[in-house]
């Protein structure tokens, strides 16, 4: 991570644990806001929606970053918001630009090798993780906000002058719906995994993945009525934030993260529904099989041998993989 600055230690997946030894994730930093006007929201600084002038940069094996890729490609913003893909295995450095097959290549915003050099130019002291996605505004070269979150909201609803859809997904009248979901999904499902994954105590580990399997219970339950999406006919941001961990779960969580109760093959109704968004246009190039597994089971603190597994088979998710 960043201390002050400079590069401290090389890279390890768990920098910070609890007593009882569960994985805790940072919290993020850069929350500057853009909107249609640049009028206030609820940050400090506003930056105005404008064509061509923000990029967002990403990895795909990250969900969090997929989860912005998506909002993008919902909203059809792919030639609103340019796009850089890191190269998906994590170096003593962190993410790096480069040539795999996939990623986008060097850094054309400053040149940069490595992901951390953006966090620095934008603030010369920071300290933390050099995370991404990163929204980056390209007229200031400064980073606008670093958390997902953040950034799907800002994609659903700032840019839709620039868009060709009226998808919305945080329709006003499921807003509570979709919040209360997504504290939940959050803490047992998208984290759920990686506290799993991360755990440094037997007690940790079980702890979320009792967790996440009753999530994943819950939600398979609540699909079982034949609605379309997890909160009726509408796909929303509930439904992205779900996708992204469902879509890792059997090439990479069911094994590295030892969350081998069930793959999601196994659901009866997440596993369409899964496909479903899947098949929507645009999504399959947000998702790259190759990069998750090149990325997950290069974490050597889990996979010490760095061998990548050759499944499962996912033939009937029809995608092909040069798209990425
Ligand atoms: N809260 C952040 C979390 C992002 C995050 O943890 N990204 C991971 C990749 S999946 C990362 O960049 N990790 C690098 C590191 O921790 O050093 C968000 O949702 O945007």
């Amino acid at each position: 991570m960043l201390v002050n600055g400079k590069w401290d230690a090389d890279w390890h997946p768990i920098q910070k644990k609890d007593t009882a030894g569960r994985f805790v994730r940072q919290t993020s930093s850069f929350r500057d806001w853009i909107t249609p006007d640049a009028s206030e929201n609820n940050s400090e600084v506003s930056y105005p929606a404008e064509a061509g002038r923000y990029h967002l940069f990403v990895a795909l094996i990250c969900p969090w970053a997929s989860r912005t890729l998506l909002v993008r490609a919902i909203k059809g913003l792919e030639d609103v918001i340019s796009i850089s893909i890191v190269e998906p295995q994590i170096t003593k450095q962190g993410w790096k630009f480069g040539n795999f097959a996939g990623a986008t290549g060097h850094d054309k915003q400053i040149g940069a090798e490595y992901v951390h050099q953006l966090y620095t130019h934008s603030e010369a002291h920071y300290t933390g993780r050099a995370t991404v996605p990163i929204l980056w505004d390209k007229k200031t070269k400064t980073i606008v906000n670093n958390e997902s979150a953040d950034i799907i909201q800002i994609l659903n609803s700032s840019f839709n002058e620039f868009s060709n859809t009226n998808i919305d997904l945080r329709p006003n009248e499921l807003l509570p719906q979709i919040s209360s979901l997504n504290n939940e999904l959050y803490e047992q499902l998208n984290n759920g995994v990686y506290k799993a994954g991360f755990a440094s105590s037997q007690l940790a580990y079980e702890e979320a993945f009792e967790q996440v399997f009753r999530m994943l219970d819950k939600l398979d339950g609540q699909l079982a009525d034949g609605r379309k999406y997890l909160l009726g006919e509408q796909l929303t941001e509930s439904d992205i934030r779900t996708f992204v961990t469902l879509i890792r779960f059997d090439i990479a969580y069911f094994g590295l993260f030892k969350c081998n109760l069930k793959r999601i093959v196994d659901y009866k109704y997440l596993q369409p529904y899964m496909l479903r968004i899947l098949a929507l246009p645009n999504i399959k190039n947000t998702v790259s099989v190759e990069h998750i597994k090149a990325g997950y089971y290069s974490v050597k603190a889990l996979n010490p041998s760095g061998i990548i597994p050759v499944g499962p088979d996912i033939s009937q998710w029809r995608i092909n993989d040069e798209n990425a």
